[in-house]
């Protein structure tokens, strides 16, 4: 061989190693979904059955902490001691309907990052604490709402000019860009506070753990989160329970009644907050998809192997041995709807959202249905995939809207009707 081909196809093969990029091509064909065996929320990993109520809440330890260890990561236990400072008030806002309030959280000694502003709207003409939505937002609080009153956030989000973020900080001009997503109106017209919080407050969401609340809990020289440690999704989950902390303060809030809710990774981090917090009244997952409320297993549209390679600091790193070995994991995202059992859950997908495999997210309400059934309460009412558009309600609510990736006024509206359902029908 000519000594340049010779020394070329060494070279190429040389890259080919070290360059590959894996085969994450997605599946959206449902007869190449593999056969598959799912564990059972109610048996334990050493095969024993959970015959009463003390054993399910030995089972759920143990879920968890296989959540925490191979999933999310572990969530720290050491308490800190939150400090807050109101930034806002204004008893006139919504037309007068509401009163607005922001509230900066910070978790340090230091009147410094990281600090969380919480953004609350609550009704006016409720004559008792009002229950609450309380979910994370994208782009910062200034964008679910274009009232000039909202602090614009200064801190790192995800470039996108279309929505006014230019070089990684929001402008004046992302004021409201989010507002299709947050109707606040209507939910301040049902009755309901709404509570929201910019995720990137808590964690900005890159590859990055020398930011966000991370390094507050590391060992002295430490870089980042160890195997088993939190990722950003950990992180984000654990931001909405000290949000929580801080609703057991607010008199106009009905603390027992907080849905927490959450549109894609952020529906992702809302179940991960509600299976560990149980003082959340209800959980909402909107489009959740891979490694929020779709079957891990069926491997359909977005995979593990995919998401850890895009998103290598959503979850701790141990979820990696399950890229493309999905069958070796001891739990898949069905034992984590189980966990918010036997609190009412919603889960909902959309029919062009195949990325994040609705039949996936339906199924694994399906198979949660055993562990709400075990503590007295029905789970999801059918086994078959309802039409689109058409909403099946029991202690669990599952719907597929038509239309894409989103979360939308149809999706909100079913969220108001079964936290009407459960949550008694609190109007003012
Ligand atoms: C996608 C990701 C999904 C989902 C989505 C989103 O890129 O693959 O898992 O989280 O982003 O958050 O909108």
């Amino acid at each position: 061989m000519n000594y340049f081909l010779f020394l070329f196809s060494q070279l190429s093969l040389f890259s080919s190693v070290l360059f590959a990029q894996p085969d994450f091509t997605p599946n959206y064909d449902e007869d190449k979904v593999p056969t598959y065996t799912l564990p059972d929320p109610l048996v334990f990993e050493n095969d024993e059955k959970v015959e009463s109520q003390s054993g399910w809440q030995e089972r759920r330890t143990e879920i968890l902490q296989l959540f925490a260890s191979q999933v999310y990561g572990k969530t720290p236990n050491q308490s800190l001691d939150l400090r807050t400072k109101i930034l806002s008030t204004n008893k006139q806002a919504l037309d007068g309907k509401a009163t607005r309030k922001e509230v900066r959280v910070f978790f340090s000694k230091r009147d410094a990052r990281p600090y969380m502003d919480i953004l609350l709207f609550v009704p006016n003409s409720a004559n008792r604490p009002a229950p609450a939505f309380l979910g994370l937002n994208f782009y910062g609080n200034q964008t679910i709402h274009p009232d000039p009153g909202i602090t614009l956030s200064d801190q790192w989000m995800r470039a996108n000019e279309d929505f006014g973020i230019v070089d990684h900080r929001a402008t004046e001009a992302s004021r409201g860009v989010r507002v299709s997503r947050w109707p606040a109106e209507t939910i301040i017209d049902r009755g309901y506070a709404l509570v929201t919080i910019y995720c990137g407050d808590i964690d900005p969401d890159k590859n990055d753990f020398l930011d966000g609340v991370h390094p507050l809990f590391y060992e002295s020289g430490q870089q980042e989160p160890s195997d088993e440690e939190w990722g950003t999704i950990g992180a984000w989950a654990w931001g909405l329970s000290r949000a929580l902390d801080h609703l057991q303060t607010e008199e106009t809030i009905d603390s027992d009644q907080v849905a927490v809710i959450g549109h894609s990774r952020l529906g992702k981090a809302s179940l991960w907050a509600g299976a560990q917090d149980e003082r959340f009244a209800m959980v909402i997952s909107n489009n959740s998809g891979c490694g929020g409320a779709a079957l891990s297993r069926r491997a359909y549209g977005e995979t593990v192997g995919r998401i850890n390679h895009n998103f290598p600091h959503w979850f701790c790193n141990n979820f990696e041995q399950y890229n493309k070995n999905e069958f070796s994991l001891s739990v898949d995202q069905h034992m984590l709807l189980s966990l918010v059992a036997p609190r009412p859950l919603y889960v909902a997908s959309a029919k062009e959202d195949q990325w994040a495999d609705p039949k996936g997210e339906f199924l694994s309400a399906v198979y949660a249905t055993p562990a709400y059934q075990f503590l007295g309460k029905e789970g999801l009412p059918t086994t078959q995939m309802p039409p689109v558009d058409e909403p099946v309600i029991g202690t669990i609510g599952y719907h597929i809207r038509s239309g894409g990736h989103d979360i939308n006024s149809y999706d909100w509206e079913q969220y108001l009707n079964f936290a009407d359902k459960h949550f008694g029908g609190k109007r003012p």
